[in-house]
């Protein structure tokens, strides 16, 4: 039987890839903080399934003995603050544990188990100031955010210890991939559940900071399965996975508005545009000045070519099956709200 460990297990990818190695076979581990109250996240429904280790990607005693206890064959670093707006506001602690934590785990893999397989989770981010579009792994790198330039830190640190010491060491450069366990605070989730919400009478409207930021959108449990993928090669390498397609946050808050029975109208422009219930003429989306980001990224598109014909990946859930899965997910919260609520 084949050992995993995960790091960020408790997170939207985390689970994903939790469930797909269980569905193999593997003996899976994870890293988890400790908390004052016992959470597992997104892992709670397989909880006794995984066998779960105290540590932090911050402390580097803890994950070697992460690594003791699980002798490992594959090591999949998905752990960390991986919310781009709270970067601006803990730089400090993004980059202990987005860039040195990655270190950390590298070292510890080094000292206590050197022949596993390391995933390094990269990201579209540090395209950031896009050089050239579509993005692919020789486009030049200009992170934007204090995360990007973290996570630019962990991804040459991945490839440095692959050539320093022969570690089979991987970056999945992965472009933006949401789902039904996406963090609230991420754009897609705000819409879909304020989408939800708003249909059932919970709130009002959702308010969102730049509506013409461009993102290339795939679903997190397609994308779990080119990680698994990249640790099963001849040779270690890095890929974009991408679905080939961008759309702007506007277009991503009408699309989730229909899916709810509501359709969108702008009206207006900058920051005092709105987006109205073309039926009731209320306002649904507001636009708030104070989400905008102090540096942008405003346009990502990655082709994923070298990941479908070297790894043989293909994304398989389509925009608006995405979407509409992530609605009706919010939808069945709404109503489970509301009926705490007895109403
Ligand atoms: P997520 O839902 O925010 O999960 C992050 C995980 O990291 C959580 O389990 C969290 O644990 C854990 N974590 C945070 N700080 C830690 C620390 N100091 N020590 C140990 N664990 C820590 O993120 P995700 O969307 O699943 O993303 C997974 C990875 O892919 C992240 O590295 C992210 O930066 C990267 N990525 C994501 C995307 C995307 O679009 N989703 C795209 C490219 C790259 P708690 O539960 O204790 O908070
Ligand atoms: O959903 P977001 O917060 O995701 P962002 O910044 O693209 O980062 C995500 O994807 C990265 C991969 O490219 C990951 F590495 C990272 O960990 C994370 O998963 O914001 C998307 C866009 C931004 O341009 C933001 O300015 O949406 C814009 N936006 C507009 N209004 C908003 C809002 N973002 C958020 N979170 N909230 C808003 O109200």
């Amino acid at each position: 039987m084949k050992r995993a460990l995960i790091t960020g297990i408790t997170g939207q990818d985390g689970s994903y890839l939790a469930e797909l190695l269980l569905e193999e076979g593997y003996e899976v581990y994870g890293i988890w903080r400790r908390k004052s109250v016992i959470d597992y996240g997104n892992v709670d429904h397989i909880k006794e399934r995984l066998t779960f280790i105290y540590a932090d990607m911050t402390d580097v005693v803890s994950l070697i003995a992460a690594v003791k206890a699980s002798r490992p064959d594959e090591v999949y670093n998905l752990a960390a603050q991986s919310f781009v707006a709270t970067s601006w506001e803990q730089p400090i602690t993004t980059a202990d544990i987005d860039a040195l934590g990655v270190t950390n785990l590298l070292e510890a893999i080094r000292i206590a188990a050197p022949e596993a397989r390391f995933y390094q989770a990269s990201t579209s981010e540090m395209f950031g100031l896009v050089r050239e579009t579509p993005q692919t792994e020789g486009t030049p790198f200009y992170p934007r955010s204090p995360y990007g330039v973290a996570k630019l830190y962990g991804h040459w640190i991945t490839k440095n210890y692959r050539e320093s010491y022969g570690m089979y060491a991987c970056s999945g450069i992965l472009f933006n991939h949401e789902s039904e366990r996406r963090g609230k605070e991420f754009v897609t989730r705000k819409i879909t559940s304020g989408a939800a919400r708003v249909k059932a009478g919970l709130q009002e409207r959702v308010e969102l900071g730049n509506l013409e930021a461009k993102r290339d959108w795939g679903y997190a449990r397609d994308y779990v399965k080119a990680m698994r993928l990249m640790l099963r090669q001849e040779k270690a390498d890095d890929y974009v996975i991408a679905t080939g397609e961008t759309r702007s946050v506007r277009e991503f808050a009408e699309t989730a508005f229909k899916c709810a029975g509501m359709e969108i109208e702008w009206r207006g422009s900058g920051i005092n545009e709105t987006g109205v219930d073309a039926e009731t003429g209320e306002t649904r989306v507001r636009v708030n000045p104070a989400l905008f980001r102090p540096a942008e990224v405003d346009l990502l598109l990655g082709n994923p070519a070298k990941a479908e014909s070297k790894l043989g990946w293909m994304r398989e859930t389509p925009f608006e099956e995405m979407v509409r899965r992530m609605v009706a997910n919010d939808e069945e919260l709404a109503r489970r709200e509301l009926a705490a609520k007895g109403r």
